[in-house]
């Protein structure tokens, strides 16, 4: 389920009756994250689950996984025809990997941002690919780049009872209350 109907764009004034400017509330998202075998094994899961922590994203599924190559394929599958295909495949399944599955305002993009750009060498300093990768092939980590692919790909790392729906008491702090 990559749009959860838990907030929705308001369909209400975008002024109140004041006329001051009301914020159209951000969809609730929720997104596949996988930390890959490289993040493992250089030890970093630890930190980058925090970054995706302190930035106030909900963890609604984890687990260790060590991915055959059928699923590799099927998660890649649009790559296939790409040059890097059969490295990525070979990469992806090389060792374990953390696959996580995270929820808030506008999560895909939230998350996207904080990984960086695909290529470490153009990502900003800040996000976890400029400040901890070097190489395109070993960039550490993995977000859905859309609604449609987030839940594709949360249904293909994650069966339905894997996923957790929760309340947390600091969401008061971090998500702004719907109108
Ligand atoms: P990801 O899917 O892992 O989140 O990365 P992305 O959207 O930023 O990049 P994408 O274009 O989907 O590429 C998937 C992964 O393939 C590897 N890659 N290698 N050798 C190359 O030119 C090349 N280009 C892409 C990267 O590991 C990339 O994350
Ligand atoms: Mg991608």
């Amino acid at each position: 389920m990559g749009l959860l109907p838990l907030r929705r764009p308001t369909t209400k004034p975008l002024r109140g009756a004041n006329n001051e400017r009301k914020v159209t509330p951000a969809v609730t998202e929720r997104t596949l994250v996988l930390i890959k075998p490289d993040g493992v094994q250089r030890l970093l899961v630890g930190r980058i689950l925090a970054r995706y922590e302190e930035r106030g994203l909900k963890l609604v599924g984890l687990k260790l996984v060590q991915v055959d190559r059928d699923l590799a394929e099927r998660h890649y599958a649009v790559h296939r025809e790409k040059p890097f295909f059969n490295s990525l495949v070979d990469f992806i399944t090389s060792g374990p990997l953390v696959a996580l599955a995270l929820e808030g305002p506008n999560a895909i993009a939230v998350l996207r941002a904080t990984n960086g750009a695909t290529r470490p060498w153009e990502a900003a300093p800040g996000t976890i690919r400029g400040d901890l990768a070097l190489e395109v092939a070993q960039n550490i980590v993995h977000a859905s780049d859309g609604l449609d692919t987030a839940a594709t790909e949360l249904a293909l790392w994650f069966k339905p009872g894997e996923l957790v729906s929760y309340e947390r008491e600091i969401d008061r702090w971090v998500v702004a209350p719907a109108d």
